[in-house]
């Protein structure tokens, strides 16, 4: 990824490049959500859980554990919902250096968690939230010998933006409209940077509309303030008190933009839709922008940003920013289809109804 955007990114000939082939994700079309949508929209999905680690975390990681790995950093720390510490974890690996993840305990999805085990980083669990494992974080960053390789790294959101550039190479220009789920608020204000120097480049005639959802129960940009105690389904985007709020707050005002909320039973819907509907598996956090083009979509509920505004053909990309295999609980299996029925054909056809 770094090769194919090098003169985008901050790295020169002496960076040692440390990749596991990430990002050339497809950009899929829904024709689906685009019916919904209706008004001859196109609708397409960034499907970035098929990055080497399942998540868009490993975008910004390639470059950050590079730039990390140039200055000679000992140890990568990060604090994480699971998806940063699994991306860390992985880089880490591949270039020899120690990694530390600090995870609000109990909190984080099961596939995370055995993926930062799997890549041998140090794992330490907090009594306390993801808000409260960043704090601890940034003191502990300040070490001559870590790198903090959460998105305060400047090089985590530099390395973000190719995902808008991917987006641009593959529709000859920006969409209309960029929709992503909102935690720590980095993704965006790495998209909107990515979509300004395409433009500035001159790969690009316009700039999207930038759409960030945030779970109802940690909504704190929505609500503008902080969320002491977040809470949502969605693992991913539990936080309180994201780190870019102010740059992905201007991103949103500058692109004229909106932040909106989704509900858990939304979220929950929209990833079920999609699976089912698309055959695209995606966690919680990732639905969040299709549960939200969806509500936006539903003018009887009065959104607080309208799609109605919408203008005949627009193209509208949403982010799915991570694999459903990430979070196996949620989805769960029906426990119904998994009783075992006897090993012969009698068994199997009544089994599927006849
Ligand atoms: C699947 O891993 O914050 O708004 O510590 O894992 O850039 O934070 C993850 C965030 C969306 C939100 N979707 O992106 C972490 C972490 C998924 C995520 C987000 C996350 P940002």
């Amino acid at each position: 990824m770094i090769a194919r955007y090098r003169e985008f990114l901050p790295v020169s000939e002496s960076t040692p490049i440390v990749s596991l082939g990430e990002g050339g994700t497809p950009l899929i079309c829904s024709p689906r959500l685009g019916e919904i949508v209706g008004r001859d929209c196109e609708v397409y999905l960034k499907y970035e859980g098929l990055n080497p680690t399942c998540s868009f975390k490993d975008r910004g990681m390639t470059v950050a554990v590079s730039k990390a790995a140039e200055r000679g950093a000992s140890t990568l720390i990060c604090a994480s919902t699971g998806n940063t510490s699994a991306s860390a974890a992985a880089y880490a690996a591949r270039a020899g250096i120690r990694c530390v993840v600090v995870l609000p305990a109990g909190k984080i999805a099961s596939g995370k968690l055995v993926q930062a085990f799997a890549y041998g980083a140090k794992v330490i669990a907090i009594e306390g939230n993801f808000d409260d494992a960043l704090v601890i974080v940034r003191k502990l960053g300040g070490r001559d010998d870590f790198a903090i390789v959460n998105s305060i790294n400047p090089d985590r959101i530099a390395g973000q933006m190719t995902a808008a550039f991917e987006i641009v190479d593959d529709l000859g220009d920006a969409p209309d409209f960029h929709l992503l789920p909102l935690g720590n608020a980095g993704n965006l204000t790495a998209y909107w940077a990515g979509y300004r120097q395409y433009r500035r480049a001159g790969k690009a005639a316009t700039l999207p509309a930038m759409i960030g959802f945030q779970a109802a129960g940690a909504a704190p940009i929505f609500l503008g303030r902080i969320v002491e105690n977040p809470e949502t389904v969605a693992s991913a985007i539990r936080i309180g008190n994201p780190a870019s709020w102010k740059p992905a707050s201007q991103a949103v005002e500058d692109s004229k933009g909106a932040v909106d909320i989704v509900t858990d039973a939304e979220i929950l819907a929209a990833q079920h839709w999609l699976a089912t509907k698309e055959g695209i598996f995606v966690e919680p956090a990732s639905a969040a922008p299709i549960a939200g083009l969806m509500k936006c979509c539903d003018a009887a509920r009065g959104p607080a940003y309208s799609f109605a505004q919408i203008p005949e053909g627009s193209r509208i990309v949403c982010t799915v920013t991570g694999h459903g295999l990430k979070d196996p609980e949620i989805a769960g299996t029906d426990s119904d289809d998994m009783k075992a029925v006897a090993a012969n054909e009698e068994a199997v056809l009544r089994a599927i109804g006849f």
